[in-house]
């Protein structure tokens, strides 16, 4: 298939996915176009199959705010006729369904369009019930002629909350298990804990949503009985407050903020646990990054997070907020060896039967052919 993928290019999961999807198409043998307005982070142009279009936002005096959304529906529009594209998949509801749906009208003389849309979780649950996208959001998902969701619990708020009637498909965030893979030796973890401290680690963009501050506060609380150090990988507009906050409690000697990095895999499988103590997450993909490289999690019990974490077995789930619960599950996994390693081998277990690639990767594929297939 020649499929055409747009999505935010620089931050967030919804990218992240998008990308690893495209290159995972195109090793399938699919021609892949990515259609945006930067180079997806993740993403590397010299890929076979891979290719790359961007999205060039001309700024006239005149507006106030650079009509994106239409520039991006001419970039689809041109694309799909030059390279035969069999149909649009976007990430990320606003505002790419609605370029989609224009680029479709636009292309409908010569050829058929269809677009899937994939909803991530706060273009339903932050923007699209913002009183200003509401409708917008709607409309989007109902134009899509496929739309897929990343958990059940955001299908489930989609239909509850918009009152759409189309199907909403639930695929599964997914994870390169190969790539994710467990290091049992820990193989440079030095440079982080040089005194053989054993080690936490998030990811995240550092938005409100994640909680950052929670991280700093339960290595704080897990300090007060063993040595442990903590990594903040990426960057966002909390990432100030949570130094901070680690100079205020004492602990920004034993936290390293390391900022965007391109190959988190590699920090993650140094450390012992993740923590994801977020306020909303629709599936919690940092979470299964790291149960793929054998790190057990801690996070909440939110939206789509359930799903994939399976409290006390592959990892451990708290309430929103509950710091001192996070921390005590934190130190039980640092210091009781036979727990974590049953955890970490479940964890393991979890992504490699239920969320990698060679499973989730065929159902994106099963679908766009039966969007195909639907008479127009
Ligand atoms: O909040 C983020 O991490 C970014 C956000 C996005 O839309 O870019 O992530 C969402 O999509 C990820 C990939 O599908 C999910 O794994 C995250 O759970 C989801 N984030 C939230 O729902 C807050």
């Amino acid at each position: 298939m020649r499929i055409g993928i747009t999505c935010y290019p620089t931050y967030g999961g919804s990218g992240i996915v998008a990308t690893e999807l495209g290159l995972e198409l195109a090793d399938r043998g699919h021609e892949v176009h990515f259609i945006t307005y930067a180079n997806p982070i993740r993403l590397d142009p010299n890929h076979p199959r891979i290719h790359y279009h961007e999205v060039e936002v001309s700024n006239y005096p005149l507006f106030q705010y650079p009509p994106y959304c239409l520039a991006l529906a001419s970039g689809m529009a041109d694309v799909a006729q030059a390279y035969n594209l069999d149909l649009l998949h976007v990430h990320y509801a606003i505002p790419h369904s609605i370029s989609a749906m224009l680029a479709r009208q636009m292309t409908a003389a010569t050829r058929r369009l269809p677009f899937v849309t994939t909803l991530h979780g706060t273009d339903i649950t932050l923007v699209g019930i913002d009183p200003s996208y509401f409708a917008i959001t709607k409309f989007s998902i109902e134009q899509s002629d496929g739309v897929t969701s990343i958990s059940e619990d955001l299908r489930r708020q989609t239909v509850e909350v918009f009152g759409v009637t189309n199907e909403v498909r639930v695929i599964y965030n997914f994870v390169n298990c190969s790539t994710y893979a467990p290091d049992p030796e820990r193989k440079g973890i030095e440079e982080f804990a040089p005194n053989g401290e054993k080690l936490l680690i998030h990811l995240s963009n550092f938005r409100p949503v994640k909680r950052v501050n929670d991280c700093i506060r339960i290595l704080a609380e897990v300090r007060k009985h063993t040595d442990a150090r903590l990594l903040m990988v990426g960057d966002g507009p909390d990432r100030g407050p949570a130094q901070h906050l680690a100079a205020q409690l004492g602990v920004q000697k034993h936290v390293s903020f390391l900022g965007k990095q391109n190959h988190v895999e590699r920090l993650i499988r140094l450390a012992h646990v993740l923590l994801m103590p977020s306020e909303m997450e629709s599936f919690g993909l940092a979470a299964l990054e790291a149960m793929s490289c054998g790190v057990p999690p801690i996070g909440t019990r939110v939206g789509g997070v359930p799903e994939l974490i399976t409290d006390g077995e592959d990892g451990f789930l708290g309430k929103v907020g509950d710091v001192q619960g996070q921390a005590g599950r934190a130190l039980q996994l640092l210091t009781d060896e036979p727990l974590h390693a049953r955890m970490a081998a479940a964890a393991r277990q979890t992504a490699l039967t239920r969320f990698c690639t060679n499973r989730i990767i065929p159902q994106y594929e099963a679908y766009y052919e039966e969007i195909l297939n639907r008479p127009s």
